[in-house]
């Protein structure tokens, strides 16, 4: 019997689905006794900590938890669960109490690299756990972070991961274990991790040991175009340039669900849908999509991102709905991180012309309640070709090695809404610019001249975008061989790759775009 410390915030979806798949059962907190009741207890937090302390406080959680811990009863904290265990953290102005059962604080990363640190890294091993038996030394995990904890007492460390820094990931002491990492969304070995958690009887680190692990992980992401098609079935679709209809007929490359666990074994770091029609229905009332997510989420056990229609709507009956509601209800359904489109194009427009933050659009309060981590940008743009920057002075212009149908040798690249049907007076680097301003946490970086055509990826599209934020980018459309992934980490600070086509037709299986790339010694996380 495992009690799952549920606050609120963030997918727990998994970790229940990671327990029973393992055969757990699992007692949901609902008031301060079932801690002090507890045999072991998992604690999955994910989101801002300000918030989470918040909620401890205002639901009396604090005080049986302290007993609890303070009896050194079994206890797992994921990510923010792990941070609550210290004295405090630089995300937290509020000055409620945390727990502070472990002496330190929790710090924001201080780097050149993008922030969030998110991906598959290694962590080396720094004490004999069983937490850790049966889990190979070069495993990687999934982190998901901009925050990381400080302790005082190297006693506790469990392992370091290396970013720009070696910095603690995970700590043990007694029966008090913690991860800065998911093992929920880390495949195998996160399972095999809260597997030896809830099995093993005795949990205490025998002696010290030190085992080094690699760093952090190019990721590939294999991405689900979802729709109804005519004859109204929910169908994995692929366009070109976006036109996904061929013949007339809405292409059907397979089922969602089947898709995506296919994926997952494969390999696959993350998955992600995206309703490309959810711009003209409300998105929950889409339940279809709902469904998807859960029945995904049962099997599959690495990040899953859903995009599609996610902004504020008002119904038939006045009824508004926020994109925060949204967003709520596909967290709840096994989504890790949403991503918006045009809702975004729209929001950064506004912000560029006021140079005011509402505190009211979709990326601001999602991004508050969930984190900056959960919100990813999907940007959809195209080239447009001039004759000279003059032409246009508004926009972030570059020289393309690549001229236009006139030999126009500069270009900027325009951001469309409504899966490409309009464009806007937008470029892409002002747009991701403007939505990490208001607190996104990554950019999915389409392509629609590239999208569907094999011929790799927009490079000089990526180097704009990239080297304008500090947030992960993940290069997106015209995949067509294993090369194009090297191409792009070889000549793109980029940090993930997302490919649809070549994954749907079976061209080019995720195994060997993996293959090739550690080949060329470009760190990629295996499975095999
Ligand atoms: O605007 O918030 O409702 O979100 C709609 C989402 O749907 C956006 O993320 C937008 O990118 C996506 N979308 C809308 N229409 C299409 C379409 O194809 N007609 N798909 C569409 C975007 C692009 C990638 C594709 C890569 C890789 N598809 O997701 O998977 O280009 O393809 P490739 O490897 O085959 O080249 P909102």
């Amino acid at each position: 019997m495992i009690t799952l410390l549920d606050y609120g915030a963030g997918n727990v979806r998994s970790v229940v689905n990671a327990i029973e798949k393992l055969g757990g059962t699992i007692k949901v907190v609902t008031q301060p006794s079932d801690i002090l009741d507890a045999q072991k207890i998992i604690f999955p937090g994910v989101g801002n900590y300000e918030s989470m302390i918040q909620i401890l406080n205002e639901k009396n959680y604090i005080n049986p938890l302290r007993e609890y811990l303070n009896a050194d009863q079994p206890f797992f904290g994921i990510c923010l669960g792990m941070q609550a265990l210290f004295e405090g953290s630089e995300e937290d102005f509020s000055g409620n109490q945390s727990l502070g059962i472990l002496k330190g604080r929790v710090n924001r990363f201080k780097t050149k690299f993008a922030v969030p640190h998110i991906g598959w890294n290694g962590v080396n091993l720094k004490k004999d756990s069983p937490v850790f038996k049966n889990v190979k030394p070069d495993t990687k995990f999934y982190f998901v972070h901009s925050y990381h904890i400080v302790p005082d007492e190297s006693s506790v460390v469990l392992t370091t991961t290396n970013y720009d820094y070696e910095f603690v990931s995970s700590v043990q002491k007694g029966n008090i274990i913690g991860t800065q990492f998911h093992p929920e969304k880390s495949g195998n070995a996160g399972i095999k991790l809260l597997k030896n958690f809830i099995y093993q009887k005795d949990l205490t680190a025998k002696k010290p040991i030190d085992i080094k692990s690699k760093g952090l992980s190019k990721r590939i992401i294999a991405c689900l175009d979802v729709r109804t098609n005519d004859q109204g079935d929910l169908v994995v679709t692929k366009g070109d340039q976006y036109d996904v209809r061929e013949k007339g007929d809405v292409r059907n490359l397979g089922k969602p669900v089947e898709l995506a666990k296919r994926y997952y074994e494969e390999g696959a770091d993350e998955i992600t849908f995206l309703n490309i029609t959810g711009f003209r229905d409300f998105p929950l009332k889409d339940m279809p999509m709902i469904d998807v997510l859960e029945k995904t989420s049962q099997n599959v056990f690495v990040p899953l991102t859903i995009g599609g229609g996610i902004r504020d709507y008002t119904d038939s009956n006045g009824k508004t709905y926020t994109a925060l509601d949204v967003a709520s209800q596909y967290f709840r359904s096994g989504a890790d991180k949403i991503s918006i489109g045009s809702d975004a194009v729209y929001i950064a427009e506004d912000y560029l012309k006021t140079g005011k933050k509402s505190g009211k659009s979709s990326i601001e309060q999602i991004s508050k309640v969930y984190g900056n981590q959960a919100v990813v940008i999907s940007v959809d743009p195209k080239r447009v070709y001039v004759n000279s920057p003059d032409e246009a002075e508004k926009h972030h212009v570059i020289q393309t090695q690549f001229p236009g149908p006139d030999n126009e040798v500069y270009c900027w690249y325009q951001c469309t809404v409504q899966g490409g049907r309009i464009a806007r007076d937008l470029d892409a680097v002002a747009l991701a610019c403007a939505c990490e301003d208001l607190g996104a946490g990554e950019i999915l970086l389409n392509c629609i001249d590239k999208d569907g055509t094999n011929s790799g990826f927009d490079l000089e599209l990526i180097n704009i975008v990239r080297n304008a934020v500090s947030i992960p980018v993940i290069a997106s459309s015209g995949a067509g061989c294993e090369d194009h992934f090297a191409e792009v980490f070889e000549n793109t600070p980029a940090e993930a790759a997302l490919a649809a086509g070549i994954f749907h037709r079976r061209e080019v299986p995720i195994q060997r775009v993996k293959n090739y790339l550690a080949k060329r010694n470009i760190e990629v996380r295996n499975t095999i």
